[in-house]
């Protein structure tokens, strides 16, 4: 199966400390999925609310820190609130995976502590943000898409400023650092298509140094 993935595999640079590398997680995808399995049976995903009262349309579930969100408002989290457990470890194969992304964008090192899986289905969407729950901005992201493509809508400093569109495929990983990473973000609806092992779901795995 491995034998064409280097023929997918491309560095883009987005914008100054953004790289998309397209392809990266082919060759993890097997271990990848195993261990992602594992993860969602001990914390299942769910759809949370917004603190301002709204259902998220992407369901979510973490391991290491999570991120959670609830009327009180965005936070990290060592306890899944559902189970009142710890959310499970961060897997070998996923830590492999997000430092091996990391570092061919040239952020050597990187040891992330949280790790938020959002499942998309077709319609769902994530509108533009920023990721500043965490304490450390230095740290890199490195978000990883799996099943069903998206585009990805990739903006400025502030809101309002002009947006671009970058499509995401199955095994494409972006990572975000440096003067890139208080840039807004978002996802744009899913449109209606399969996946032959995601059916009619979007994956993406998000690793940070959150704590
Ligand atoms: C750009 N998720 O969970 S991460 C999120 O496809 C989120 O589910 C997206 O945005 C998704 O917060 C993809 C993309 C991402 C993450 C951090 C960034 C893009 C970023 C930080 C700075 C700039
Ligand atoms: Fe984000």
């Amino acid at each position: 199966m491995q034998l064409f993935n280097d023929l997918l595999q491309a560095k883009h640079e987005i914008v100054k400390d953004a790289y998309l590398l397209t392809g990266l997680a082919l060759e993890h995808e097997a271990l990848i999925l195993g261990d992602l399995g594992l993860v969602i049976g001990k914390a299942p995903f769910r759809h949370m609310i917004t603190p301002g009262g709204f259902i998220m349309s992407v369901a979510m579930t973490n391991c290491g820190l999570g991120w959670v969100t609830d009327r009180k408002g965005y936070r990290y989290t060592s306890h899944d609130p559902i189970s009142n457990q710890t959310w499970p470890a961060i897997p070998d194969s996923f830590k492999k995976l997000a430092r091996a992304a990391a570092a061919e964008a040239g952020f050597m090192n990187f040891e992330p502590d949280a790790c938020l899986i959002n499942r998309y289905n077709i319609g769902g969407r994530m509108s533009l943000h920023q990721d500043k729950n965490e304490q450390d901005f230095s740290q890199p992201v490195v978000s990883v898409s799996l099943g069903l493509p998206a585009v990805f809508q990739f903006g400025g400093f502030e809101r309002a400023d002009k947006t671009i569109r970058i499509p995401l495929n199955h095994g494409d990983v972006v990572v975000w650092g440096g003067e890139a990473r208080l840039r807004y973000h978002g996802v744009l609806p899913l449109k209606t298509n399969y996946h032959p092992a995601f059916g009619d779901y979007r994956i993406n795995i998000t690793f940070r140094k959150a704590g």
